[in-house]
């Protein structure tokens, strides 16, 4: 039996790649962080069959007790301070996570005799890397060009799992994935927070939504779709690195037309107001990936299209948003 541990446990990709490993009959270890955390229930009842060890990515001698009694053949490093908003008012906290806190996992493998014992080692990196895009659309040699704090650290762990690779010799890939939603996203998020809202103006629980940019565009695929592409990285001889995403954008204007049309609202220009507060100090303005190598090295597929995933989306948040008016 294959084994598998994955940092991240408790978001949205830790859950769909802990569904996908263990019907592919891994067992799975789930690194869940602090005391008491408060999502230790989503995990257990989501995904009963992961087991929960606790650790921090800032704490290395946590994450080497983690392996040692994980002793998994993969190493799916999802943990971070994900959202980019939050980085520029918590830069340190969020270069500490979502950079050095790499650094520690590759480190804790690398100190467990992960080359010796043929540990693959998955890095979540991001399209956010791209930033002020280069090149378009943006494939794995564009040259990297973050413009927030969370970029910035993502960038470094993309390096540092290239230099893991290319200094030890160990089986360390990054993928680096474009915006990836689902039911299961975050509130935060911005489609999440447009499917919710749409659902509630739908059931007249809610008269307003209130976003910042509206222009910026995202090549959004879905979730379930892109931890799959993380699966068969680690299932390659060779180690390496590649773009993860549909190769379509759309705006968030577009994201609101498809996701009020789903609930019978074609115009939505009363219901949407904008506020800077949801501005970003410098924002990414258009992404768009070329996903050649996966497809061709991987054979890897989006299956989820736009129209699907916000129907998805706003379906799901209908019928919870209905049982929590109902309660
Ligand atoms: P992103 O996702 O920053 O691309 O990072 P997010 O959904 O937060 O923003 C996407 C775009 O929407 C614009 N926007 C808003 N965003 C939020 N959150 N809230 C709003 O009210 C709002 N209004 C407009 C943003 O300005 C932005 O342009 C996600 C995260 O999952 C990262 O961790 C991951 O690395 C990348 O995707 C790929």
């Amino acid at each position: 039996m294959p084994r598998a541990l994955i940092t991240g446990i408790t978001g949205q990709d830790g859950l769909y790649l802990a569904e996908l490993l263990l019907g592919e009959g891994y067992e799975v270890f789930g690194l869940l962080r602090g005391q008491n955390n408060p999502k230790r229930p989503l995990v257990e009842t989501t995904v009963p069959g992961v087991r929960l060890l606790t650790g921090d990515l800032a704490d290395l001698s946590s994450l080497l007790r983690a392996l040692q009694e994980a002793q998994p053949d993969e190493v799916y490093n999802l943990g971070a301070i994900s959202f980019v908003a939050y980085s520029w008012e918590n830069a340190r906290v969020t270069s500490e996570i979502t950079g050095l806190g790499v650094l520690n996992m590759l480190e804790a493998v690398r100190l467990h005799g992960g080359r010796e014992r043929g540990v693959r080692f998955y890095q979540a990196s991001s399209s956010e890397m791209f930033g002020k895009v280069q090149e378009v659309p943006q494939r794995e040699s564009t040259l990297l060009w973050p413009r927030s704090p969370y970029g910035v650290a993502k960038v470094y762990g993309h390096h540092m799992t290239i230099n893991y690779r290319e200094s030890y010799g160990m089986h360390a890939s990054s993928g680096i994935l474009f915006n990836h939603e689902s039911p299961r996203r975050g509130p935060e998020f911005v489609t999440r927070k447009v499917s919710t809202a749409v659902a509630r103006v739908a059931l007249g629980l809610q008269d307003r939504l209130v976003l910042g940019n509206l222009d910026a565009q995202r090549d959004w695929g879905f979730a379930g779709d892109y931890v799959d592409a993380m699966w068969r990285m680690l299932q390659q001889d060779v180690a390496d690195d590649y773009v993860v995403a549909t190769g379509r954008t759309h705006s968030i204007r577009d994201l609101l037309d498809a996701a009020f049309a789903h609930v019978g609202i074609d115009d939505w220009s009363g219901l949407v107001h904008q506020d800077p507060a949801f501005m970003r100090p410098a924002e990414v303005d258009l992404l768009v990936g070329d996903a050649t190598k996966a497809r061709t090295v991987l054979g890897w597929e989006p299956r989820v299209g736009f129209d699907e995933l916000v129907a998805m989306m706003v379906e799901h948040d209908l019928a919870e948003q209905r049982a929590l008016a109902g309660r």
